[in-house]
């Protein structure tokens, strides 16, 4: 696609997103103000105003960081995003939906719910993150859904191996990338669809799942129902939602959302530059990242101890090693205690106890570092998408004396 057409789909996307919000009325606006005015700890969203709003419709929205105070992430909880929304609920009713595998393959396939459940049952605890998490803190800003810390969540996925469904329809030896599409459509044609593809090693390694089930419940229609893929430690636009349509092909899958959208520089570039097309990578792999979930942005703390607490995660095949906090912008850093579960793909608690010096106000930050050495920087390198945002983390708060 070239640079004019490939400006001319995001504008005629800004335009049907902004059209939608406008078919939301008053209050929808009303919504969205307000979820602009609280900030990020802030209303906003569905289920009893947990989630922030940041596009009414289709619904982008990002979990408050004080979730994170849950390992898991409650469903209802879990931060929601999508280009154009669920597809209508008849086109995915689970007796009716089929998933068919098709492409470079042996056999083509057509499975029910019924029979994809047939297969071993695996779960697998990871991190989904969008790629655009913390797109708010890149300068120059750039444009895009402005996600600030809470476009990620950890859950528990349940569902079969990708693996295995290829077994079954025999992968032929030209088959080196997987392509997948949903049910989901744009509101006009004229938009190109949301087709992605994975390399074939990542489809067929053991942890790569068609996911049903989300925190033990059956998969929430705005995550994806009946049937998604989790591409665990990669970023969350490899995680297909409303599956319908496996192409085994020699290529990557082409369209806008695979050769122009999600891609990344693959060699620093300078900030508000626009590389050249043939430098840009797929995303793909997660990159070290932390929050701090408590003490809340903005909160007011004792001039005691101070219990901060907050959760760390890195890509595919790593830990995290350590966490560090630092109360002097980055000058010095003390270390957490890693907690709780050490699973891959799963986020890790840690905690440390800091003691104010005094009253006043006061920037807490915090950085992960894997195990193969990777640490988080001050501030990620600049991207024209604004992608894979992983900054320390900086949460201020006011000491008072009881
Ligand atoms: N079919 C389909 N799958 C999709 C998308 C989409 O627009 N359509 N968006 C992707 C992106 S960009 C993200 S960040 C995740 C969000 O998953 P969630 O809403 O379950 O958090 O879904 C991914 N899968
Ligand atoms: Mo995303």
């Amino acid at each position: 696609m070239t640079q004019e057409s490939s400006w001319r789909v995001t504008r005629r996307a800004l335009l049907s997103r902004m059209l939608g919000a406008m078919a939301l009325g008053l209050a929808g606006w009303r919504g969205l103000i307000r979820s602009a005015w609280a900030g990020p700890e802030g209303p906003g969203g569905r289920d009893t105003n947990s989630l922030i709003v940041r596009v009414a419709r289709p619904l982008d929205a990002e979990t408050p960081v004080r979730e994170f105070a849950s390992w898991l992430t409650p469903n209802g909880r879990f931060f929601i995003r999508s280009h154009f929304g669920p597809p209508p609920e008849e086109q995915i009713d689970p007796a009716a939906w089929r998933l068919r595998v098709n492409g470079l393959v042996e056999r083509q396939l057509t499975l029910s719910l019924d029979e994809l459940k047939q297969f071993p049952e695996v779960t697998v605890t990871a991190v989904l993150q969008c790629s655009g998490n913390g797109r708010a803190f890149f300068r120059p800003r750039v444009p895009g859904v402005q996600w600030e810390r809470g476009a990620v969540g950890n859950a528990r996925w349940t569902g079969i191996r990708l693996a295995d469904v290829l077994a079954r329809a025999g992968v032929q030896a030209a088959g080196r990338h997987v392509q997948l599409q949903g049910a989901d459509r744009p509101v006009a044609t004229t938009i190109p669809l949301f087709i992605r593809s994975i390399p074939i090693e990542k489809a067929l390694h053991a942890d790569t799942l068609l996911a049903y089930r989300m925190n033990g419940a059956p998969l929430p229609l705005l995550h994806g129902a009946p049937l998604r893929v989790i591409a665990p430690g990669w970023m969350a636009d490899a995680c297909l939602k409303w599956l319908t349509t496996i192409t085994v092909s020699a290529d990557e899958a082409k369209g806008y959302y695979m050769e122009t959208a999600y891609r990344y520089p693959a060699r620093p570039v300078e900030p508000g530059t626009t590389p050249n097309p043939r430098d840009m990578r797929p995303v793909e792999e997660m990159v070290v990242k932390s929050l701090i979930v408590e003490p809340a942005q903005g909160a007011i703390v004792g001039l005691g101890p101070v219990m901060i607490r907050g959760v760390a995660w890195t890509g595919e095949d790593r830990r995290i090693a350590r966490v560090e906090v630092s109360m002097d912008d980055g000058t010095t850093w003390q270390p957490a205690r890693l907690t709780g579960k050490d699973l891959p793909y799963a986020w890790r608690s840690w905690q440390v106890i800091w003691q104010p010096k005094g009253a006043g106000p006061a920037e807490i930050l915090c950085r992960a570092t894997d195990d193969r050495g990777a640490t988080q920087p001050m501030a990620s390198p600049w991207n024209p998408s604004g992608f894979l945002w992983n900054g320390v983390d900086r949460v201020r708060v006011e000491v008072r004396k009881a």
